[in-house]
């Protein structure tokens, strides 16, 4: 979609259901009079599935938000009980090794602050989900991962 889409201010509808378009421009978000916007069956990964599935006032908001860097991001350690997920989260965050540590059960959900690799001013914020690796809880890891790691995990390699 062309971004000059936005000379057509007085457009209160676009339907663009039944194509090709993988990503939404977020010139969109500046057509004052638009009350509707139906992309059914396309292949969007912008905004995601998840977004696009709540409707045209979550699209637009997401990007808008877009344009504004968030620096955040979700850590998920997956594998075997016991293979030192806990202890790597520990060295991460530069805090102490602890030789007795304690097996995790459940999911440990913590935050990961870093400074960003080339922008002095910027601190990125991690969401760790530091999970058991215990047999007992491999049926619950369906609800948090998706594809390979899931499937890593299924088949019981050592993430
Ligand atoms: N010697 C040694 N022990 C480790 C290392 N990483 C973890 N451990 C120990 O291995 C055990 C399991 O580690 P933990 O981090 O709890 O594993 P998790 O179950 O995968 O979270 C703990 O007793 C740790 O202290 C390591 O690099 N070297
Ligand atoms: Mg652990």
């Amino acid at each position: 979609m062309p971004p000059e889409i936005t000379q057509l201010s007085q457009l209160k509808v676009i339907s663009l259901d039944n194509n090709h378009i993988n990503a939404l421009p977020e010139e969109i978000t500046h057509l004052p009079n638009l009350k509707v916007l139906s992309v059914y069956k396309n292949p969007l990964i912008f905004p995601p599935p998840e977004i696009v599935a709540q409707g045209t006032q979550e699209i637009l908001t997401y990007l808008r938000l877009d344009k504004q860097p968030q620096w955040a991001a979700k850590l998920l350690l997956v594998g075997e009980d016991g293979v030192g997920k806990t202890s790597l989260l520990h060295q991460l965050r530069e805090e102490t090794f602890d030789n007795q540590e304690d097996s995790t059960h459940g999911v440990a959900v913590d935050t990961w602050a870093l400074k960003h690799p080339t922008q002095a001013n910027v601190t990125m914020q991690l969401k760790t989900w530091d999970f058991g690796g215990q047999t007992i809880y491999h049926a619950t890891h369906q609800f948090f991962l998706t594809g390979l790691v899931y499937f890593g995990v299924e088949c019981g390699i050592r993430l």
